[in-house]
């Protein structure tokens, strides 16, 4: 099902759910050669959330700012390839909200555990902002807060549940958004944690 957010902006509900063995399994791939890590932000806050990339280009933050960069600073190795089923799934779900040709290069994987939150931000580091981000949650639920184009528009909260994906581009591309404190739960697949992945065409 298709719920609106905005005019150029939808949930769409349960989308990935017949995806998700085979999302779970490119995921431990990439875990493996790329573990999540908590990185540092601009100001010197640690992020509560812990992430990780696949794909051409990975979103990363230290204390000289945020940025889209072709190999793990961790490692210094490129980021894990980004897999099949991840191109197929964003390019579908943004062919749904109606951006037909989605072709993402950056894959970002965020996991919270209970407890963890991600402030109100807009995504704009990538090169062009005419392309859609496509966002998929799994595991246990999350508050989505769903903004408008200044940081102290109230923001709607929407519940977010395992296999849900959202979409947004167009003139709801820069809308201000974030996840409020993660409360406690399990989920049968994922125990004690949620996985957002957004994709992006970052380059
Ligand atoms: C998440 N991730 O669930 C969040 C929310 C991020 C990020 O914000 O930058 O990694 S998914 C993002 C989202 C969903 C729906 C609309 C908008 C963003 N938006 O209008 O920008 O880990
Ligand atoms: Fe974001």
């Amino acid at each position: 099902a298709r719920e609106p957010l905005g005019r150029q902006a939808c949930v769409l509900r349960g989308l990935a759910l017949p995806w998700v063995g085979e999302l779970l399994a490119a995921l431990q791939d990439i875990e493996a050669a790329a573990p999540f890590r908590h990185m540092e932000t601009p100001g010197g806050f640690t992020m509560s959330v812990a992430l990780t990339n696949a794909g051409a280009l990975g979103w990363t933050t230290d204390r000289s700012g945020y940025r889209y960069a072709a190999r793990d600073p961790v490692s210094g190795q490129p980021w894990p390839a980004m897999p099949a089923s991840f191109r197929q799934l964003a390019r579908s779900a943004a062919q749904a909200a109606g951006f037909a040709g989605f072709e993402p290069d950056a894959s970002l994987v965020n996991r919270y555990l209970p407890g963890a939150r991600l402030s109100l931000h807009q995504d704009k580091d990538e090169r062009s902002l005419d392309h859609p981000v496509v966002s998929l949650s799994l595991g246990i639920p999350a508050l989505f807060l769903w903004g408008g184009m200044k940081r102290t528009d109230k923001p709607l909260r929407i519940a977010l549940f395992h296999g849900d994906v959202v979409v947004w581009g167009g003139v709801d591309r820069l809308r201000y958004h974030g996840i409020a404190p993660l409360k406690e739960a399990s989920h049968p697949l994922l125990g004690r944690q949620r996985i957002n992945i957004t994709w992006r065409k970052a380059g």
